[in-house]
């Protein structure tokens, strides 16, 4: 019998995890209380390192569609592991699995999109994203085109330029950012901003704000546009249904480029493959990387549209890559994880019954004494928390009721994430409307507890 390898204790792991710099994380304060141990994972469920089960309602992090210890996978990858671990892209040579991916891809995309860089995260495909439109004006010889705008509260990742193209202020005060040309407009959250203007005049009127940007740099000095269909870690931000088309329209009218970044909203999240289906949204780029994988293995892919390719290829070599540009592992994770949710329909089931049961369970909080507005798209939604219902105002100082919310979420077994005093939910697909109803319970309790807490 081969011996079973040494498993260390929580307290030997979170000792050892002292020397780790963890993202998004006071880690003075981490140090002091020490890190939650996630250990195992099966189908909806994570289980930490004192065997306490965890309801993760929150896919990971935005990613893991299909659920946790998918076999089909694990054998995939296996496999994989030991015909080709690793080879490169470069010098003219590729491999079967980013050969067939890439076909897929294409397959499975809106028309306008033939051709696919790889990489490994969202942060580093934006970041190639930004590289190709510059890249592509200089080509037009229009070499001014250069300011990029984006909205505040978006997220486009974490790297100096992701981060950029994000607004996420605390992230631009951390390393003074943006960047010289990058810009950001206002975001089309109607229940935090858009007081009594109608939802169709509220997505209308932050589109204008495009235009007003545009013209206030001068169209000749603006090269793109790029937003989340949906802003995924800014709270669950739906647009109006007046909003994309309009913005659509504004960069057509003044020649931008336009980005969609699908990072979360790709891959079925929405109840559609991609988000841009549901909002109708003809971009230029798409960013797609989580759930392509479902977390399984690191990828990203940059979806490119003809009319900026023929511009590219039109310019010799494209000075740019990664060493695991399309690394064979992750391609071949992707196309099974791809096969698995045709097979399994879930994006229609997110579609046709479990998006629409989210929908109509979620309304039952509207009661709640905490909570302002539900809403979701999919498996996508939010619960966010106000001190007024009436005025929906915020609490003071923000964040630390929905902090609190998701500790008691966390205590009773349910991972949530929270943005601000808005609970997040993103969970895997493969959610039934069972999984929804014990949700439901739990949040509940967490939503009463908190109230408690907070002396509502
Ligand atoms: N674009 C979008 C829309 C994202 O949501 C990225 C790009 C960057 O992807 P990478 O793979 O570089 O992380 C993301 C990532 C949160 C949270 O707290 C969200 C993300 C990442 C980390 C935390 O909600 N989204």
């Amino acid at each position: 019998m081969t011996a079973q390898p040494k498993r260390n204790s929580t307290t030997e792991w979170q000792a050892q995890d002292r020397h780790h710099i963890h993202p998004f994380t006071d880690n003075a304060a981490l140090r002091e209380i020490g890190s939650r141990v996630i250990a195992k994972a099966e189908g909806t469920y994570l289980w930490d390192s004192e065997g306490q089960r965890l309801l993760d309602a929150f896919a990971g992090l935005w990613c893991v569609n299909v659920g946790y210890g998918r076999k089909s996978i694990a054998d995939v990858a296996y496999k994989q592991l030991l015909e080709l671990p690793y080879y490169n892209t470069f010098f003219k040579t590729t491999h079967p699995p980013v050969a067939e991916l890439s076909k897929l891809l294409v397959d499975m995309t809106p028309k306008q999109f033939n051709n696919v860089f790889y990489g490994q995260s969202g942060s580093d495909a934006n970041d190639t994203i930004v590289r190709m439109v510059r890249s592509y004006w200089n080509l037009k010889k229009q070499p001014k085109k250069k300011t990029i705008i984006s909205r505040t509260n978006g997220y486009h990742g974490s790297t100096m330029v992701a981060a950029s193209l994000g607004g996420m202020s605390y992230m631009h005060e951390l390393a003074d950012l943006p960047l010289p040309g990058f810009v950001h407009i206002r975001q089309p959250y109607w229940y935090g901003e858009g007081g009594n203007t109608s939802l169709d005049e509220f997505g209308k009127l932050c589109a204008k704000a495009l235009e007003d940007k545009i013209l206030e740099l001068g169209a000749e000095n603006v090269a793109a546009f790029i937003g989340e269909p949906i802003q995924g870690a800014g709270g669950v931000i739906i647009p109006p249904m007046t909003y994309w088309p309009a913005v659509q329209e504004i960069c057509k009218k003044y020649d931008l480029l336009l980005i969609a970044d699908e990072v979360i909203c790709g891959f079925g999240r929405t109840g559609h493959w991609f988000g841009s289906e549901y909002f109708g949204i003809e971009s230029d780029f798409m960013t797609l990387a989580k759930g392509i994988t479902s977390g399984y293995m690191p990828l990203s892919a940059i979806m490119v549209a003809d009319r900026v390719v023929d511009v590219l290829n039109s310019g010799g070599d494209f000075c740019h890559g990664y060493t695991y540009s399309g690394h064979p592992v992750s391609c071949a994770v992707a196309i099974e994880n791809i096969r698995l949710i045709r097979e399994e329909k879930l994006v229609e089931r997110v579609h046709d019954e479990t998006g629409p049961y989210l929908n109509k369970r979620l309304q039952e909080f509207l009661d709640h004494p905490l909570v302002g507005e539900v809403r979701n798209v999919g498996l996508m939604g939010a619960i966010e928390l106000v001190q007024d219902k009436k005025t929906r105002k915020t609490f003071q100082p923000v964040g630390d009721t929905g902090t609190i919310c998701r500790d008691h979420c966390f205590k009773l077994g349910l991972v949530m994430r929270a943005t601000r005093d808005t609970m997040l939910i993103s969970p895997p697909l493969i959610w039934t409307k069972g999984d929804i109803d014990d949700f439901m319970k739990l949040t509940k309790e967490a939503l009463d507890l908190t109230a408690k807490d907070i002396g509502v």
